[in-house]
C-alpha cells in the first residue's frame, strides 16, 4: 500500500528537490498561503511549535491520522502549537479535501500555495515536519512505521516536551555555530636564543548560550602547541600536565595565565622577539577556528 503512494509521489515534480534537511538543522525558509488568507512563514512561527503536515484526501492513513492531529491541536494550540495541513491532492480532488478540512480546526493550504522546497522531497503521505520554538527541525519526514498514521502516544511524546519548554532546548552545535569566543589579555613572552619552547597567555570569553571548549591551537612559528596546566606536586615542585579540552562556560571565561593554564609552544622555529607577533589559530569544539595575533612581550626577570 505504502509503496504505491511513494511511487505516485515521486511523479509529483513540484516537490522534487536535491537538498534535504536533517533533524537538528535550522528550518529552511518556507512560505505557505493558507486557504483562510493568512500566510505562515518560518519567521511568523518563531516561538511557536509548528507541525507542517502533508496529506491528501485519497490517503487512507492520512484519514486515520488527521483526527489525532485534531486532538493534539485542541490540547496544545493555546499553549503554542500550530498545525498547518498542506494538501497534496491534484486539482480535481481539492473540493473533496476542502470538505474534509471542515472537520478540523487547524488551517490548511493547497500544495501549489506552499513554498516548502527547502524541506526536500515529500516522499510519502502522511508526512509531518516538527519544528520547535527556536526554529530547529525536530522531526523530518515524520511518519508512522505502519499504515495507520502516527499514534496519539507518538505525537504526544514528541510534541509535549517542546510545548513545555518555553526556554530553549539546547542543541549546542546549532546554537553556537556562528558565535565565536573572543579573547583578551593576550601575550607571549620573548625567548632567549636557542630556547625551543615558549608560552602564550590569554583569557577566552564565551558570549554564547552554551559551553564551548578549546581543543587545540596552531601556529607556523612552532612545531606544535599543547594545552598545559601547571600543577604543584607534593614535594613543592611544579609540573605541566597536558590537557585536551579546556571548557569555556556559557557567558563565562577561561583564564590562561602564569601558574595555571597556558599554551605551550614547542619546537620553536625561531626565537620569539619582543615587539613582534605570533599568528595563532585557536580551535573550539563548537565555534570552530579563531585567529589571534599574539603580541610578544619582553622577557621579564623573576
Ligand atoms: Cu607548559
Amino acid at each position: 500500500m505504502v509503496k504505491g503512494w511513494i511511487v505516485g509521489l515521486l511523479l509529483l515534480s513540484w516537490a522534487v528537490q536535491a537538498h534535504a534537511i536533517d533533524v537538528g538543522d535550522p528550518v529552511p525558509p518556507y512560505e505557505v498561503h493558507l486557504t483562510n488568507g493568512e500566510d505562515v512563514t518560518a519567521s511568523s512561527q518563531q516561538h511557536h511549535v509548528t507541525i507542517l503536515h502533508f496529506w491528501a484526501s485519497w490517503c487512507v492513513p492520512c484519514r486515520e491520522e488527521m483526527p489525532r492531529m485534531e486532538d493534539l491541536y485542541q490540547r496544545y494550540h493555546d499553549k503554542g502549537l500550530d498545525i498547518v495541513a498542506i494538501d497534496m491532492d491534484s486539482a480535481q480532488d481539492i473540493a473533496q479535501a476542502r470538505e474534509m478540512m471542515t472537520h478540523f480546526h487547524f488551517p490548511w493550504a493547497v500544495a501549489s500555495q506552499a513554498h516548502v522546497e527547502g524541506f526536500g522531497r515529500i516522499w510519502r503521505l502522511p508526512l509531518s515536519i516538527l519544528i520547535d520554538r527556536q526554529g530547529i527541525v525536530r522531526q523530518n519526514a515524520w511518519a508512522a512505521d505502519d499504515d495507520h498514521g502516527l499514534s496519539e502516544a507518538e505525537l504526544e511524546a514528541q510534541v509535549s516536551p517542546l510545548i513545555r519548554s518555553a526556554s530553549p532546548l539546547m542543541m549546542p552545535e546549532q546554537v553556537t555555530k556562528t558565535t565565536l569566543p573572543s579573547v583578551s589579555d593576550v601575550q607571549a613572552r620573548a625567548t632567549a636564543p636557542g630556547q625551543k619552547v615558549g608560552v602564550i597567555y590569554l583569557t577566552i570569553h564565551n558570549d554564547s548560550d552554551v559551553n564551548d571548549a578549546l581543543e587545540g591551537a596552531d601556529s607556523p612559528m612552532a612545531g606544535h602547541i599543547l594545552l598545559h596546566q601547571t600543577q604543584a606536586t607534593p614535594d613543592g615542585m611544579t609540573h605541566m600536565q597536558h590537557e585536551y579540552h579546556l571548557v569555556v562556560p556559557a557567558h563565562g571565561q577561561m583564564v590562561l595565565g602564569p601558574g595555571g593554564h597556558h599554551l605551550m609552544l614547542e619546537d620553536l622555529k625561531q626565537p620569539l622577539m619582543a615587539g613582534q607577533t605570533i599568528p595563532l589559530d585557536l580551535y573550539f569544539q563548537h565555534a570552530g577556528k579563531l585567529h589571534v595575533e599574539v603580541p610578544i612581550e619582553p622577557l621579564v626577570p623573576y
